[in-house]
């Protein structure tokens, strides 16, 4: 959200200045109910850019630290009174003058200034948010889109021309942490064939969506919906998620495997304990050798495309057999395994752990280190996906990012939630601001 404000005009002369003449963050809630960051930048010459950061739920050990106030007297100890306020005092007088069209510069002089290795002390929420900020001013004072003002970014580290909208992948039930707590995995996803336009591949991921709504309602199942805006239903094992999905198809004119494809976000570093991965389809804790087995043959019966965190995020082994096994024909996705990080983005490289990464802008906390991650994934042939996260906010910059680096796909929930669908449909106007016939 950018726009060129005349009142602002009392700034001085009017120039056309891309420098930082302020920054103002703000605390305001995130879609679970839970405190987060807003910045504004605004230049000399009056542009200025807004971003506001999404926080996760299941949140992977690696992740670059977001900071909270821990004060059990305000949101439970969640507020970000603190991030607000690294933003509003250390960070805007380092950044006050500087270009905001140097984005790598700005960038590397927070990571200074914080210091640490994951960002614990400034806040990677707060760093985001200035990051996201300069980049959405700079696009505004370039007057041009963001999505393209990012792809100029990009472009230096991998040339990268605008050819195609990322396919979606859709969460349609939500279990593990985002759901009714009943189901273990976190995400089941409906896949379009990635030869359909984008406006063509949301329209069957919903069209199968509400046939599963049709379905659930038919067994007396609930209808409410998850985190991700996925129906989060009270079923009891992983496999009935996977049946009804498979229904839900069959009732639609798409074709299984040909037109539409099935995914799934197993997030199993949240149900593994020191037994084994424990799930309610079975009865005892499954040995890590015992699971691999599980979704083998859970890929037999429904045909998976994407399998996310399938395995622990300190089995290196696990991933590497499962990789070894089924890397040709599944996507096997590391989230919490490599939260955007080029440190284990490089082992997972060398030790063939997986084919594609999940890229999380706040795992890493700034903007250059995020293309600099995606950069290493493209040239060593490792599929992306540009993903959300559970608690988000209406800000859509997520889906200019996805088209600016031509992510192969993009993980942005179900398609219910205002906060989930701002970004589904910024990436309609996107696809028609590009390709539609004039
Ligand atoms: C995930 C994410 C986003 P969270 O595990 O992939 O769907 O969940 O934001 O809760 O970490
Ligand atoms: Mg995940």
């Amino acid at each position: 959200m950018f726009f060129f404000d005349f009142r602002l005009s009392t700034l001085g002369t009017y120039c056309m200045s891309t420098k930082i003449y302020t920054i103002i963050a703000r605390e305001i809630l995130d879609s679970r109910g839970n405190p987060t960051i807003e910045t504004m930048v605004i230049l000399e010459s009056g542009y200025r850019g807004v971003a506001a950061v999404p926080a996760g739920t299941s949140l992977g050990k690696y992740e670059a630290k977001e900071l909270r106030d821990g004060d059990g007297a305000r949101y439970y100890g969640m507020g970000v009174l603190k991030a607000v306020n690294a933003v509003n005092t250390t960070i805007v007088s380092k950044l006050r003058g500087m270009d905001a069209l140097d984005q790598a510069g700005i960038d590397q002089a927070m990571i200074v200034l914080d210091g640490t290795e994951d960002k614990s002390k400034l806040g990677a929420n707060s760093i985001l948010s200035v990051s996201l900020g300069v980049a959405a001013s700079a696009a505004a004072a370039s007057r041009i889109p963001l999505y393209r003002y990012l792809n100029t970014l990009f472009t230096p580290l991998v040339p990268t021309t605008l050819a195609k909208i990322p396919t979606p992948t859709v969460n349609v039930i939500n279990g593990g942490k985002h759901g009714a707590g009943n189901l273990d995995f976190q995400e089941f996803q409906v896949i379009p064939a990635s030869n359909r336009s984008f406006t063509d591949a949301l329209r069957l991921a919903v069209e199968v969506y509400q046939k599963l709504k049709g379905i659930l309602q038919y067994r007396n199942a609930s209808t409410a919906v998850g985190y991700e805006g996925g129906f989060a239903p009270n079923l009891y094992t992983n496999i009935d998620a996977m049946q009804l999905l498979q229904e839900a198809v069959r009732a639609t004119p798409y074709r299984f495997g040909v037109d539409v494809f099935f995914g799934l976000d197993v997030a199993s570093s949240h149900f593994k304990t020191a037994r084994g991965y424990q799930i309610k389809d079975k009865e005892t804790p499954m040995s890590p050798k015992d699971f691999v087995t599980y979704l083998a043959d859970l890929h037999k019966n429904y045909r998976l495309l994407i399998l996310e965190d399938a395995l622990d995020e300190d089995d290196w082994e696990g991933w590497m057999e499962l990789t070894a096994r089924f890397g040709a024909e599944v996507m096997i996705v590391g989230d919490d395994l490599l939260a955007t990080n080029p440190k284990r983005l490089e082992k997972a490289i060398a030790q063939k752990a997986c084919t594609t990464i999940l890229l999380k802008p706040n795992q890493i906390g700034t903007l250059t280190e995020f293309f600099r991650v995606v950069a290493m994934a493209k040239k060593n042939h490792i599929q992306t996906i540009v993903s959300h996260r559970s608690g988000e906010t209406n800000d859509a910059f997520i889906a200019d990012l996805g088209v600016a680096v031509q992510a192969d796909y993009v993980k942005f929930g179900g398609p219910t939630r205002g906060e989930r669908v701002a970004k589904y449909n910024r990436l309609l106007q996107i696809e028609a601001e590009l390709f539609s016939q004039k």
